[in-house]
């Protein structure tokens, strides 16, 4: 018990002399505090892990006499977190730097924000598609993969399966966040998805191909999702034009289901059932995150419009550009 206390004191100590150093800083450099910032939430998971335990293995009594001793450094942890906020949005406003993530080169621009806050900024600077990180309002850098190249570039892929390496079925937690690997498969997260068409309108196209090399697309005119407070619904649709067929449509205006998050209108888990997380209704007309090479009825990467329930695609992309 005594040593459970020592280390909580021992890690806010550590803690709160990173604040400090924090604070004392002359910011010269933005991805630097990103840096630390990311190291205190670290600390600060630490300490509330170490206090939980602490307090499920403990009388009472022992657990009163550590938050006393720590109250202290709690508060003034709190207070730095708070200026190293606001310094570190000061900051944001003050230059923008590219890096193209293949080449490792960086390239600063005058004006403008930290980060590009899409691949249409992007790779207009670097004319060329590849591995990029954006920053939009509200959210850290983030890694995305850029399409200079299809119907006048500019895309910023937020979903992307070819070859069956990246397990797409998976929980809520992980759609929030975003998995699998940028070069590869991969989904972008719903909570950036969200930031960057709130942040700017954005259009979305969708290429799915056959195992034939059948390539189609599907053109919307507008996408946009809501935040996880309103289960990143679905909300706006634009204008669908393509050869694939509109198999999108049926999901406008639902809610973003996985297997432990049933936001479906279907007295079933449809995302369970079908083995793909989506804005499922009751259940899908598309779901491009069901299971590789799984052509059993609906469980598979599906477009129905292009190749119905029962055939799982080769490729399937969804990627957005802000509108014009
Ligand atoms: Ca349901």
């Amino acid at each position: 018990m005594l040593l459970k206390i020592i280390t909580i004191i021992f890690v806010l100590n550590l803690f709160s002399s990173i604040a400090k150093s924090v604070q004392n800083t002359q910011f010269n450099e933005t991805k630097a505090i990103i840096v630390l910032r990311e190291k205190f939430e670290i600390l600060r998971n630490k300490v509330d892990d170490l206090t939980k335990k602490l307090h499920q293995s403990d009388d009472g009594t022992s657990y009163a006499r550590c938050a006393e001793a720590t109250s202290d450094q709690n508060t003034e942890i709190n207070k730095i977190n708070g200026f190293i906020e606001l310094k570190a949005k000061f900051k944001i406003g003050d230059y923008k730097i590219v890096i193209d993530e293949h080449e490792k080169e960086r390239k600063v621009l005058d004006g403008g924000r930290l980060y590009p806050r899409s691949c249409a900024e992007a790779t207009a600077v670097f004319k060329h598609s590849g591995i990029f990180e954006l920053m939009v309002p509200d959210r850290l850098p983030f890694k995305v993969a850029c399409d200079a190249e299809t119907e006048d570039g500019n895309w910023t892929i937020i979903l992307r399966r070819m070859d069956g390496t990246v397990n797409f079925n998976r929980n809520w937690k992980e759609y929030k966040k975003g998995f699998g690997d940028v070069s590869g498969e991969f989904f972008l997260g719903l909570d950036n998805i969200h930031a960057m068409t709130t942040d700017q309108k954005q259009e979305l196209m969708v290429i799915v191909e056959d195992f034939k090399g059948d390539e189609r697309y599907e053109l919307y005119s507008e996408f946009a999702i809501g935040s996880e407070l309103d289960a990143y619904n679905l909300h706006t649709l634009g204008e669908a034009t393509g050869n694939a067929g509109d198999s999108l449509r049926h999901h406008h205006n639902h809610k973003f289901s996985t297997f432990d998050r049933d936001n479906d209108d279907d007295p079933r888990n449809c995302a369970q059932l079908y083995t793909g997380a989506w804005w499922h209704v009751g259940c899908h007309h598309s779901q491009l995150t069901g299971t590789y090479n799984n052509v059993e009825s609906g469980m598979g990467v599906n477009w129905f419009h292009f190749r119905g329930h029962i055939y799982s695609l080769k490729r399937a992309l969804m990627m957005i550009r802000p509108k014009k």
